[in-house]
């Protein structure tokens, strides 16, 4: 079975959107498999977005990830991966389509790195990848 690592990014916790996501994710059929809370750290973060060290949001993604707890977890189903990023919509909250996670529920705050309540793994490798960093491979 595919899947993928989802984060309820700090701004995701802090409005109370926990439960609204985890819903959209099971009201469209994927298993949600395991799950934890975190305080993120620097460490785990440079792992993380190591794709992203140097572009110039890089600094302020970390201040904004490092900002509360975020929660972490895993989704399950064919095609999970795909079909999560389908979910949670276009990276830039002011043109994700409603109906989306971000269209619905995000907008442009005005900050230097765009809060948009959700992460989703892009590949299977990534996805992999980012579930041993944040649940140690299991
Ligand atoms: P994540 O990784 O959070 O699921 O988001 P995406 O897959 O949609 O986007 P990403 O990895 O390209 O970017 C990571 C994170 O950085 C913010 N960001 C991104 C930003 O503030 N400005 C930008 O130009 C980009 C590309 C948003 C998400």
């Amino acid at each position: 079975m595919e899947r993928t690592l989802v984060l309820v990014k700090p701004d995701g916790v802090r409005r109370n959107l926990v439960g609204e996501v985890i819903a959209r994710i099971e009201r469209k059929g994927y298993f949600v498999t395991n799950i934890r809370m975190l305080q993120a750290d620097r460490a785990l973060l440079e792992q993380h977005y190591a794709e992203h060290i140097g572009k110039p949001f890089y600094e302020p993604l970390v201040e904004f990830m490092l900002s509360g707890p975020i929660v972490a977890l895993i989704a399950e189903g064919n095609r999970v991966i795909e079909g999560f990023r389908s979910l949670a919509g276009a990276t830039d909250p002011t043109v994700a389509a409603p109906g989306t996670i971000r269209g619905d529920l995000a907008r442009d705050q005005g900050t230097k790195v765009v809060q948009n309540i959700v992460h989703g793994s892009d590949s299977v490798e990534s996805a992999e990848r980012e579930i041993s960093l944040f649940f140690g491979g299991k």
